[in-house]
């Protein structure tokens, strides 16, 4: 391999040199199962961010934020004396990442520290307002988290600039390192370029950006462009063009959970405070923070023009001022959008954007306070008068401002708030009462628990319904496994299983899991109906009792006792309390543990694995037993016999490894897609098995060989059992936020 065909063979570590990412860029790579380990935490295992949040005092906190608001550096002046425009960005830039099909990205984790969101283009000169925050989070330590701080600046600032919010809550943890489990998608190079690789090709590009061709936009990514947050602002590739970028807009706001009000609300809210930056052209800006040189301090975009910051200051290169006080809250933007006819005009880096028609200087400067302006906007900021439906929006907006603060201050706390997990998880005085449908509320619980008794009696009830082992697990997989770490959705509280959507996945087998829930629907009826102390059982319990009543019996079959911990304390949600659109979003395109899914041109199955179980928390021994012993267990979600690699279905035995191990079969492709194989006798070419490559997976990757090789060698049943038991109560209580 020659220096100038791999690029990548300069990993700056160990003395540098390639390593098995330059040489063997395919290899399944397990590192985000290992992220965010305590070897990267400086607080280790025991730190408790929830109780040092709760020992902030969070008045002076926010008043120190206040202060800093109108405390402009000489570093960094702050545009008309006020830092609020800067930090709403970063607030919105923090939390705008977050996508609704793998519930990734999000300001949860403080991860715009980190590369490559520090770098990312969309986030210019955002360093300098994390920089101007330090001397506060340096003070409050451990009690703020840099997650929490930047959401909670940009709240600050709303209200500094005279916006009632609508509540924060703390709660955020930070992480140590880069989250390198988000897809942000393959392009190598970022804005401005390579916007078109993630939109699907066809005739719908060639109708110059029109609706089809937004719609196209590759899942599961939220933005149209390496690098951006959300959309280009001079419209799709520069092409200045509302309606198009409307269509954009439309798309990627909607792939982080906002609707067509939400998102006029959003754009014309931020717009309606701070400015652009466009000095001069960016030719003058250097590297980035990620490529910056040592002494910068971690700084980057470092700006030669002039002062290079202030008046000076290059960020998009666009130059727009939106409203007559960028510093006070007001229904400017709404007022001008419709005030004016709009000219599309260069930018001074050459960038198209619009200027107001026979407009008068109305518009303050930043700096110089003999100087005004007329009134600005950016192509994207007309998509909200020239898309047809954004525009009603716009003109109820303009008329009722009432309305439009309203909207303004419900999308900003679920934009800053969406990826936090129930509400259970909120802390601080300012958590809002009112209970939002996007919160996937669920029930408190007003009745008795289930004791020890109880839960024997109803174990024994469900496995003498003539409901197999296999049946159980898999519905109590079902219900368990849609929880993703990355925005704390899903999981088996709330039993939302039973309900729209969930219960129609193809995934969960509707077939057999109505079957199921039918059976233990009657068992929670006439266990309820004969209690008469005010004990119940949910749903959502009866599910996970069941299926972990079903682990024990097929441990034992395989001559291991047993005992899953079960702790009861789910409710079950409504069909009125699961809004269908957003719980769709939890559907898995691949589930490898139920053998569900094909590879893509892009993924290949085993990398859909490692995906699901970074979603899942789980480490890679605790994703090889959960495979090991749910293939053992029989669960493929259409009963098929792909990678069951036993003779005794439905025990819980260690005999996947020992088959998958055994070099007397021997494996090809049965199919083009290479998803499937068949395993014949070695020497009488008799047909043994089929599998798939999440089951092959284990016998080739050399670190998931090594751990099948623990479970496949001596001492290996035992500790299988063991094992699984233990990942499998931890994927039961993923959502137990309640027990903590
Ligand atoms: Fe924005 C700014 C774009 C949305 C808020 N923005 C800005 C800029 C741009 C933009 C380009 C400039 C930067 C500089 O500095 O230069 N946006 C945009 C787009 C969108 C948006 C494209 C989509 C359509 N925003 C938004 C939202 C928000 C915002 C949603 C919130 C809510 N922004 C903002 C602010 C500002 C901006 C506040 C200002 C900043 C300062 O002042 O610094």
């Amino acid at each position: 391999m020659s220096e100038s065909k791999c690029p990548y063979a300069q990993s700056n570590v160990a003395g540098g040199g390639p390593k098995n990412r330059d040489w063997w860029p395919e290899l399944l790579r397990l590192d985000i199962l290992r992220q965010n380990g305590v070897a990267s935490d400086p607080f280790g295992a025991d730190f408790d961010y929830a109780k040092e949040f709760k020992s902030l005092d969070y008045n002076a906190l926010k008043a120190d934020l206040t202060a800093l608001m109108t405390d402009s550096q000489d570093w960094w002046p702050a545009d008309f004396g006020h830092y609020g425009g800067l930090f709403i960005r970063m607030a919105w830039h923090s939390a705008g990442t977050y996508r609704v099909f793998d519930g990734r990205g999000g300001g949860g984790q403080g991860q715009q520290r980190f590369a490559p969101l520090s770098s990312w283009p969309d986030n210019g000169n955002l360093d300098k307002a994390r920089r101007l925050l330090w001397p506060i989070k340096q003070k409050y330590g451990s009690k703020i988290s840099w997650a929490d701080l930047m959401i909670l600046a940009g709240n600050v600032a709303l209200e500094s600039m005279g916006f009632k919010t609508f509540g924060f809550a703390g709660g955020r943890a930070d992480t140590w390192e880069a989250d390198e489990s988000v897809y942000w998608g393959s392009e190598t190079s970022f804005f401005p370029e390579g916007r078109d690789k993630r939109f699907a090709s066809g005739p719908s590009l060639e109708k110059k950006y029109g609706k089809e061709h937004a719609q196209s936009l590759e899942k599961p990514l939220g933005a149209t462009n390496m690098g951006l947050i959300y959309v280009d602002p001079r419209g799709p590739n520069a092409n200045a063009d509302p309606v198009a970028a409307a269509h954009d807009i439309r798309e990627a706001f909607g792939r982080m959970a906002m609707n067509d009000e939400e998102t006029v609300a959003l754009i014309a809210g931020g717009h309606t405070l701070g400015k652009t930056h466009g000095a001069a052209p960016d030719s003058h800006v250097g590297p980035e923070p990620e490529g910056a040189s040592i002494e910068q301090n971690g700084l980057g975009w470092k700006n030669s023009y002039k002062s290079g910051k202030g008046a000076d200051a290059i960020t998009s290169g666009l130059e727009v001022i939106w409203t007559k006080t960028p510093t006070w809250w007001s229904n400017n933007f709404f007022e001008y959008l419709f005030g004016y006819e709009w000219e599309l005009v260069e930018g001074p880096g050459g960038a198209p954007q619009f200027v107001a028609k026979n407009a008068e200087n109305i518009i303050p400067d930043a700096f110089d306070k003999s100087k005004k302006h007329p009134p600005r906007m950016l192509v994207t900021d007309i998509a909200l008068r020239a898309d047809p439906e954004y525009e009603k929006i716009s003109r109820r907006f303009l008329k009722n401002p009432d309305q439009f603060n309203d909207a303004f201050a419900r999308a900003w706390f679920k934009l800053t708030h969406r990826d936090m997990g129930p509400r259970i998880l909120y802390l601080g005085p300012e958590v809002p009462k009112e209970e939002l449908l996007w919160q996937d509320p669920i029930p408190a619980i007003n009745h008795l628990l289930v004791d020890g008794n109880d839960i024997l009696s109803l174990k024994r009830e469900i496995l003498n319904s003539g409901l197999s082992i296999s049946k159980l697990v898999s519905v109590a997989w079902a219900s368990a496994s849609t929880f993703r770490g990355s925005d704390k959705r899903g999981g088996a509280n709330g039993g939302h299983i039973r309900l729209s959507p969930q219960k129609d996945w193809e995934v969960n087998n509707p077939q057999q899991l109505a079957e199921v829930l039918s059976v233990l629907e009657r068992i929670q009826t006439s266990f309820n109906e004969s209690q008469t102390t005010g004990k119940r059982i949910s749903l959502a319990d009866l599910i996970v009792l069941a299926g972990s009543a079903a682990v024990e019996s097929a441990a034992n079959a395989a001559g291991v006792r047993a005992v899953v911990p079960f702790i009861p304390g789910r409710a079950d949600a409504t069909q009125e309390q699961t809004d269908v659109e957003q719980f769709n979003y939890l559907q898995p395109i691949a589930d490898g543990f139920r053998n569900y899914g094909k590879s893509s041109g892009r993924v290949k199955q085993e990398q859909t694995l490692v995906d699901r179980a970074h979603l899942l928390k789980l480490s890679a021994p605790e994703l090889t037993v959960l495979i090991g012993g749910l293939r053992a267990i029989n669960t493929n979600f259409d009963g098929s016999s792909h990678g069951i690699l036993t003779s005794r279905p439905g025990v819980l035995t260690n005999d996947f490894f020992v088959n998958l191990l055994d070099m007397s079969t021997e494996w090809k492709a049965v199919d083009d897609s290479k998803d499937l194989f068949e395993g014949t006798d070695r020497k009488s070419g008799a047909k043994k098995w089929t599998a798939t490559r999440f089951d092959l997976i284990f016998s080739s990757q050399p670190e998931l060989r090594a751990l099948a090789e623990v479970y496949a060698s001596a001492g290996g049943q035992q500790k299988l059992v063991t094992d699984f038991v233990a990942a499998w109560a931890k994927v039961m209580n993923l959502d137990r936020f309640d027990l903590a």
